[in-house]
């Protein structure tokens, strides 16, 4: 059956969702005359077979879908790649001798797509000297391009794990007092995430108490918590491999009037962008409606990243709002983006919240459901 892909102004439409995954990428790789790829980013080894250990993925138009793996993986991929043929490599070659082995003599496959933004040099180089006739061509990110839109399988595990980082931070409140660490709030927020079910946390917690808010990613320190802070928690973790993000700050004691103007500011600035999410909205025009209200409340060159990303199997994947997309990027049905506007002030504090939503036809749906009402500890 021959695929069909819909590509209209970078808009990526795929009616046939049902086709398996490698033979999507064989349809793109086709229209560039490739008919064979090598594949080692280990999210897109995944995302293509389902296996999700260490090897390398070999797909040819004519059929050979293979995984070289070694002694440690074998049973593992044969297990979670049933449709995939597993090669267990010696001890004495790496994966990607046998993988070209496996290719045989450069007739057919003599073009070949490689992940260009994946490999090493030292790799590249070792897979040119066992080229024998072949030529390889970037990848140019096809398969990222695929993972974009997430099917409903894929959807489910991310809400699951917005779902364990929601309530993992609601459980953990009460232990939020003046006198602890950012370090230890970090841990007591990871375990929680793990006793309510993460795999792991999908990046390295960030508490940012006090004037260390103003680091958008701060490392969490041995600084002790106080009242009249702000707090900053972002963290997110990982189920059944795809991740969720989210951020709150809360406020210990007091909260004085600028605080609170900060803190509205920003909350103002989510909610506007967030109602602004729909299958087709433009990824820069998003981000510039959180940017204009920061901007305008007098916090010019204070918000000074991206407004979000989407995500999935990894934390940070494409398509962002952010004023670095092409105009006319737009998000579509199907992806999931995160919102994050937030005020940086070095000395003093930093405010973010965030949210990982589902962009739907006509809105988003918000997949963190945490109050982003200020709370005060
Ligand atoms: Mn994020």
């Amino acid at each position: 059956m021959l695929v069909r892909c819909i590509m209209e102004n970078n808009k990526q439409n795929w009616d046939y969702m049902s086709i398996d995954r490698p033979s999507r990428l064989l349809e793109m790789l086709r229209k560039e005359n490739i008919k064979a790829a090598i594949v080692h980013k280990q999210e897109n080894v995944r995302y293509l077979s389902g296996y999700r250990g260490e090897g390398v993925l070999v797909l040819t138009e004519d059929g050979k879908r293979v995984i070289v793996t070694d002694f440690r993986y074998t049973e593992q991929a044969e297990k979670e790649a049933p449709s995939f043929s597993v090669v267990m490599s010696k001890a004495t070659q790496s994966y990607d001798e046998v993988a070209l082995d496996l290719l045989g003599e450069a007739g057919e496959s003599r073009l070949l797509a490689f992940e260009d933004d994946t490999i090493t040099v030292a790799q590249m180089k070792k897979l040119e000297e066992k080229a024998n006739g072949r030529i390889f061509l970037p990848m140019n990110k096809k398969i990222e391009k695929l993972r974009e839109i997430k099917d409903d399988g894929e959807t489910a595990a991310i809400e699951k794990a917005c779902e364990i980082a929601c309530q993992a931070f609601e459980s953990i409140l009460p232990k939020i007092q003046p006198g602890k660490t950012e370090r230890e709030i970090a841990w007591i927020l990871e375990c929680a995430m793990h006793d309510f079910g993460a795999q792991k946390p999908s990046f390295s917690t960030i508490i940012a108490s006090g004037s260390n808010g103003s680091l958008p990613h701060a490392i969490p320190s041995d600084k002790k918590l106080e009242r009249g802070e702000f707090v900053t928690l972002d963290f997110g973790c990982v189920y059944d491999g795809y991740c969720s993000d989210c951020t709150r700050t809360v406020a210990l004691g007091e909260v004085s009037e600028e605080q609170l103007k900060i803190y509205n500011t920003v909350l103002t600035a989510q909610l506007a962008s967030l109602d602004a999410v729909r299958d087709g909205a433009g990824a820069k025009a998003v981000d510039k409606i959180a940017r204009d209200i920061i901007n305008e409340a007098g916090y010019e060159g204070r918000f000074g990243h991206g407004l979000g990303h989407s995500l999935g199997l990894e934390i940070h994947e494409n398509p962002r709002f952010s004023q670095s997309m092409e105009d006319s990027r737009t998000v579509s049905a199907g992806m999931l983006m995160t919102v994050e506007p937030g005020i940086y002030i070095p000395g003093k504090w930093g405010v973010r919240i965030e949210d990982t939503v589902l962009v739907t036809k006509n809105g988003s749906k918000r997949l963190t459901h945490t109050t982003k009402e200020l709370i005060v500890l």
